[in-house]
């Protein structure tokens, strides 16, 4: 179970359906494959999504830091010797991203060395999730027409409108627009990535007071830190931190300094080792919890489920699980389906995901 070797992968697949947020927009998905290959002849696979507006990451940083930091920082180590990894891994700061999707492999290793899938080896609460799908930037009617697709489509009822454009009246009409078409059968939350002041935020909101909204992601930066506090206290559903909790150390800060109330967990950034520490520290503080998405791919989904359907806590709310829809393609030899807006999770061990070599060839960079 000795870790021999790591490869980091570059490959760009364009997006059929771009999404468009507050912080930037992804037309294609340049992302890396991760494999870590054992002495055992075992493979491990994971997705690294670089997202530079939010993390400054980008395709050949993360493929730079695993080839010339992380990869010889852990080749020779045990698979079992998850701590050691994650104390080497630590070394080097930030790199969220990179070190994510390092660890995903190992666990992905890990389950088919053992023959157990990672969600029952990190919990194995359950096998599914519901989903959420992301709606970003358009006109309220094409925005309505992409729910209306995605509930008669996939029976997905949950959705998360992004905002934070300016005027913000360009975003409340389009999330009234979609509780009016829609109706009360849906569930809907906003993420702002950040857009707006916290005054902005706040007259948005109380313009949304009466449309049933569940939750409130980063409307205004956590730098603004008294702003985001004095906002956070006086909105009647909890507040999300999503980017501004990416160790557990700021969901400590963001949460204990009332700047949050709830918290997206990402697997794409806190990897399996550090979303285990950051699940139970949510569930120790008693906070909301949502599995979000970073635009992943559908090996980053089945990331998403795998460890969203291990706890309880993850699997209570409907998880983004669904930007792949959007991709003009993918590397899975077998693509994720999502029935009656659900998810499952994969019956083989591991994650239960194969890479097709035809496609990866294709799509590769190197
Ligand atoms: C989200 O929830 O903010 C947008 C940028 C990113 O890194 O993740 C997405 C979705
Ligand atoms: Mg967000």
């Amino acid at each position: 179970m000795k870790i021999t070797a790591v490869e980091a992968i570059p490959y760009a697949i364009p997006y059929a359906k771009p999404l468009k947020f507050a912080s930037g927009e992804i037309h294609v998905a340049q992302h890396v494959l991760v494999r870590v290959h054992t002495d055992d002849g075992v493979v491990g696979v994971a997705d690294a999504p670089p997202r530079p507006m939010t993390y400054g990451e980008t395709q050949a940083g993360v493929v730079a830091v695993i080839d010339t930091i992380f990869a010889p920082a852990v080749v020779g180590l045990g698979l079992m010797e998850r701590e050691e990894i994650q104390s080497r891994l630590n070394r080097t700061v930030a790199n969220p991203v990179a070190k994510a999707s390092l660890d995903m492999a190992i666990w992905d290793a890990m389950g088919k060395t053992m023959g157990y899938q990672v969600t029952e080896l990190l919990g194995g609460y359950t096998d599914r999730m519901r989903v959420s799908h992301m709606l970003g930037f358009d006109s309220p009617a094409a925005m309505v027409t992409e729910a209306e697709r995605m509930r008669d489509t996939y029976g997905i009822t949950t959705f998360k409108v992004k905002v934070g454009r300016r005027p913000y009246t360009l975003d409340t009409a389009v999330v009234r627009a979609l509780r009016e078409e829609l109706g009360d059968g849906i569930e809907l939350y906003v993420d702002a990535n950040r857009g707006w002041s916290a005054s902005e935020s706040a007259r948005a909101m109380k313009e949304m007071a009466d449309l049933g909204l569940t939750f409130a992601e980063e409307l205004n930066p956590a730098d603004d830190v008294l702003g985001r506090r004095w906002l956070v206290q006086q909105l009647d559903v909890p507040f999300i931190a999503d980017e501004s909790v990416s160790t557990a150390a700021e969901v400590t800060r963001e949460v204990l300094g009332g700047s949050a109330t709830a918290i997206s967990i990402k697997t794409s950034r806190t990897g399996f080792t550090q979303s285990r520490r950051v699940h139970h520290l949510a569930e120790g503080l008693g906070l909301e919890v949502v599995m979000g998405n970073q635009i992943d791919t559908q090996l980053g989904s089945i990331c998403t489920v795998a460890f969203g359907a291990a706890f309880e806590l993850t699997s209570r709310r409907a998880g983004e699980l669904s930007n792949f829809l959007d991709m003009s393609d993918d590397l899975l030899a077998e693509p994720l389906e999502i029935h009656d807006g659900e998810l499952t999770i994969r019956p083989g061990a591991g994650l239960g995901v194969e890479i097709d070599p035809d496609k990866l060839s294709h799509y590769r960079q190197d």
